[in-house]
């Protein structure tokens, strides 16, 4: 079994409901969940939008591999009706983002998946809810809690 972080974001429709869907669906599909943390209300970061996000973190168990799992999400992201995932590199609006943060203490690269997230410990809009259920977890190439990561955030924010 392996043990998954997961940031989950919406910025159109009802976004309460789509977060809540995207993680019944994770349940049937992925794996148990083990953690949610609350939902919080985020400004768009690094693109221009009118609408504000519903971010989220989640903790699973699964017994998909990190590439099946991957494939998982997004199908669940398509399922949930998203369209494009960017126009011309840039971020667009979505009703579902599934983000795979840390699989285990999985270090890995390739053209379809990098873990950890890449751009996680940038982004309070994710270490927020992530450091809420997992404080005490340490970032695979860091070593930094996650909490630890999360006030560092919040002071380059002051
Ligand atoms: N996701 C992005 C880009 N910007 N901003 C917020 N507040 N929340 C997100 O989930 C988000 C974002 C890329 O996936
Ligand atoms: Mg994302
Ligand atoms: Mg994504």
């Amino acid at each position: 079994m392996a043990h998954v972080f997961l940031s989950l974001g919406s910025n159109l429709g009802d976004k309460e409901k789509n977060l809540e869907e995207a993680i019944q669906r994770i349940e049937k599909q992925a794996g148990k969940i083990i953690a949610r943390s609350a939902f919080y209300k985020t400004e768009p970061w690094g693109f221009n939008s009118q609408n504000t996000f519903l971010n989220g973190a989640i903790e699973i168990e699964t017994t998909l591999s990190p590439l099946d799992l991957l494939s998982c999400t997004q199908s669940i992201e398509k399922e949930m009706g998203r369209k494009k995932k960017s126009i011309q590199g840039a971020y667009t609006d979505r009703i579902i983002d599934i983000d795979i943060l840390t699989y285990n203490e999985l270090i890995y690269k390739d053209k379809k998946l990098a873990l950890p997230h890449p751009h996680m410990t940038q982004r309070l809009f994710v270490m927020e809810p992530l450091a809420e259920i997992a404080a005490n977890r340490f970032h695979p190439i860091t070593g930094e809690s996650f909490a630890g990561i999360c006030k560092q955030l919040k002071n380059r924010e002051k």
